[in-house]
Formats: structure tokens, C-alpha cells, sequence
């Protein structure tokens, strides 16, 4: 909006490329997203990583290889569906490395941001290992192995305190959760549609 114009934040950029994607897929009767813009959107989501400190550096280099994967085919796929089709038809759709498995793993990750923002939003705890554990055990753990969930809560005794994070995102207690509560809700129709992809193939979600 105006008032953001040249100040914004990460948060807040974040939000407002969930909220265009999804007025986006609104206006088209929730029948096509892009892929071009959609992987922009995911890419800014890294900035996040950038808080988390150097223990999650190896779930920053996963995300965005998989974002990249996709937005370097955004020259030949315009949209998620032709990835979808595209791989039904190969036979590829849960092959690692494939642009649908890709999709499934940048998913996984929209809504364990969705997660944290919401246990964010919901606790003042001074730690964030709850929260963060709590979204990671709900969204993410079930689809990951062993030695990643183990690295992963390693991890978590790493991480900021809510106040630190806040002050690297550059962002106040009430900023923070006008800008999440944004990002809440423009994501869920995105996480959503991304899902009925799968579904209304025929695919399981189960990995
Ligand atoms: C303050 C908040 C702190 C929250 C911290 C949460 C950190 C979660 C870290 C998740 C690490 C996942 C690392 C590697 C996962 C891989 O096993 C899979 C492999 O997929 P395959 O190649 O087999 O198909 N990769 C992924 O799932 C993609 C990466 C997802 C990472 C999402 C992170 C989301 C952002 C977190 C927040 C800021």
C-alpha cells in the first residue's frame, strides 16, 4: 500500500505477493496460478531463513534449489497444472527431483511458515522453540525422515528469541501480526488449490 511505499518490510512484502497470487487465483475461479509469479512469491519467502540462524542453512539451500527448479521452468510450464499433467503423464509425480515433487516439498513449506505464524501469533513465550517445534511436528515431520527431523530439532535450541526476531525482521509486536495475518490468509487458498492439484488426479498426499 502507499504507506509501505519504499519502507516495507520483509514481512510485509511476503504478504503482499501471497495477497496479489491469490486475488490472482480469486479472479480466474481458482482454476489457474502461474508458475512465473508463484515462484516469486516463494522466493521471498528466503529472507526468513536469513533469521533463523546458521543451523537451518541447510533447510535455506532445500527450499530454495526447489523454488529455483520450478522457476527455471517457468519458461516451459506456464502454469502448475501443465507440472502436474506433465508428470502424470511420465509417471514422475513422486520421483525425487521432479517438478511436481518440488511443488509438493515448496507446499510443505508455504504452510509450515502458515504454522509458525499462527503459534507465533498465539503465544508470547520469549522462546520460539515451541512454536516452531510445534509447526514443524504438525506440517512437516511426518513427510521427513529420520536424520532430517533430528537435525531439525537440533536446531531449534538455536533459534532466536521472539524478541530478536521481530528486531531482524524489522518489525514491532503489532506490525508483525497485521503482516502475518495477512500472509495467514492469502496463503491458505494458495496451499489449498496446490493441494486439489493433486487430489483431483487421483494422487495421494501421503509424502
Ligand atoms: C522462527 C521459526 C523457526 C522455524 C524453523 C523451522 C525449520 C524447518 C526446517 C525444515 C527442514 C527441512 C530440510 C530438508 C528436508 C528434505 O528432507 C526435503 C527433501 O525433499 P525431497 O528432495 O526428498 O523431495 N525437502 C523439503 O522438504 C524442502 C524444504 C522445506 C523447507 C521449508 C522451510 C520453510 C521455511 C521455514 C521458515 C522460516
Amino acid at each position: 500500500g502507499f504507506e509501505d511505499a519504499g519502507t516495507g518490510t520483509p514481512l510485509s512484502a511476503i504478504a503482499e505477493a501471497f495477497e496479489e497470487l491469490s486475488s490472482c487465483l480469486k479472479s480466474n475461479g481458482y482454476d489457474d496460478l502461474r508458475l512465473k509469479p508463484f515462484c516469486d512469491a516463494c522466493s521471498l519467502v528466503s529472507v526468513l531463513f536469513g533469521c533463523l540462524g546458521i543451523a537451518f542453512k541447510f533447510a535455506e539451500l532445500e527450499y530454495v534449489s526447489k523454488v529455483r527448479d520450478l522457476a527455471e521452468a517457468s519458461e516451459v510450464f506456464g502454469s502448475l497444472n501443465s507440472i502436474l499433467d506433465y508428470d502424470v503423464r511420465s509417471d514422475t509425480v513422486r520421483t525425487p527431483g521432479s517438478l511436481s515433487r518440488n511443488l509438493r516439498r515448496v507446499r510443505q513449506g508455504l504452510d509450515l511458515i502458515r504454522a509458525l505464524f499462527q503459534n507465533f501469533l498465539s503465544t508470547y513465550d520469549d522462546s520460539l522453540k515451541e512454536a516452531a517445534s510445534m509447526a514443524y511436528a504438525k506440517v512437516c515431520a511426518p513427510y521427513h525422515t529420520w536424520a532430517v527431523r533430528t537435525a531439525v530439532s537440533a536446531g531449534m535450541c538455536a533459534l532466536p528469541t521472539r524478541d530478536q526476531l521481530l528486531m531482524k525482521l524489522n518489525e514491532t509486536d503489532d506490525s508483525a501480526e497485521r503482516e502475518m495475518r495477512r500472509y495467514i490468509d492469502a496463503s491458505l487458498p494458495i496451499i489449498e488449490y496446490i493441494d486439489k492439484l493433486y487430489i483431483s488426479r487421483s494422487i495421494t498426499l501421503d509424502w
